[in-house]
């Protein structure tokens, strides 16, 4: 009988980080769609490290007589040329190629009474041209320089009347801190380097919060909790991971995830060998 050692993911390594997919239109459109706005959302609340939901309430809240919170700021910024959505600088400012389209509160758009939503929801006018992608950035207190965590979306590739909902595109946290190196860094000692825990959309401060998995040697199958905003790759070795050079191949994967859910990817063809490795790979569009 064959006996299959498995390396389990989390802090067993199984979690490659893989780097920002490119996603560049071969063809770029020369119009810009001044018909239509970007309409913009959160359809969930977003929390902050501590999961506490962010303040804000609708900045026309005192017109109704209603007390104004100051909303977290919002910042939704265009990709850049090279096509990756990039690291803010230490400052928390936007960084890279990037270039900061517009920003928003949370509590914009959202019903005055309500003080502590976490959400907004608004339009931008004119919006980005239409072969452009774009991400948002939440910071946990409405000035870059009041702020101490920031959680970034998915990229969204603007199209004519599609909504932007960041929850879908998977920002539910300010879980990163601002001014670290984040590929040197485990704020929260669990393992995963903020940077992965960036990649794998888990609250990089909040050590019960890192990408693990269930693996079930007999049938081939991985079990994880997936994430907004995330599709997940399969890979399978048979190497001894002591090699100079591992070749790992990729046997299943999922579709970008709207919604967190729990996610069984299988090896269509479970090999024979002594030793079998897997590894679950988070990558964000
Ligand atoms: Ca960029
Ligand atoms: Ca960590
Ligand atoms: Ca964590």
């Amino acid at each position: 009988m064959n006996k299959f050692k498995i390396q389990l993911s989390g802090c067993a390594a199984a979690i490659l980080a893989s780097a920002v997919t490119l996603c560049v239109p071969a063809t770029r459109a020369l119009a810009q769609d001044v018909g239509r706005p970007l309409d913009v959302m959160c359809s969930t609340p977003v929390v902050d490290a501590g999961g506490a939901i962010l303040p804000g309430s609708n900045p026309s809240a005192p017109n109704f007589g209603m007390a104004y919170v100051e909303g977290s700021l919002v910042q939704i910024i265009r990709v850049g040329d090279n096509g990756v959505p990039d690291l803010p600088d230490a400052d928390g400012s936007v960084g890279g190629d990037d270039i900061l389209f517009d920003e928003t509160v949370i509590g914009q758009g959202i019903a005055p009474n309500l003080v502590k939503s976490g959400r907004f929801s608004t339009s931008f006018h004119p919006p980005p041209p239409s072969y452009q992608r774009v991400y948002a950035r939440v910071f946990d207190a409405p000035t870059l320089s009041n702020a101490t965590h920031w959680g970034q979306s998915a990229a969204f590739q603007i199209q004519k009347g599609a909504v932007m909902d960041i929850a879908e595109l998977g920002l539910w946290v300010t879980g990163i801190p601002i001014g670290v190196d984040l590929k040197n860094s485990d704020t929260d000692g669990d393992g995963a380097t903020d940077f992965e825990e960036l990649l794998a959309n888990t609250n990089a401060d909040d050590g019960d919060d890192f990408l693990s998995a269930q693996v079930f040697t007999a049938v081939g199958q991985v079990e994880f909790d997936g994430r907004a905003g995330r599709a997940y790759n399969l890979l399978r070795t048979t190497n001894d991971l002591n090699d100079a050079t591992v070749e790992w191949e990729s046997v299943a994967s999922t579709a970008l995830l709207t919604s967190p859910q729990s996610i069984i990817l299988s090896d269509p063809n479970p090999p024979s060998e002594v030793r079998v490795f897997y590894r679950v790979e988070a990558t964000i569009p």
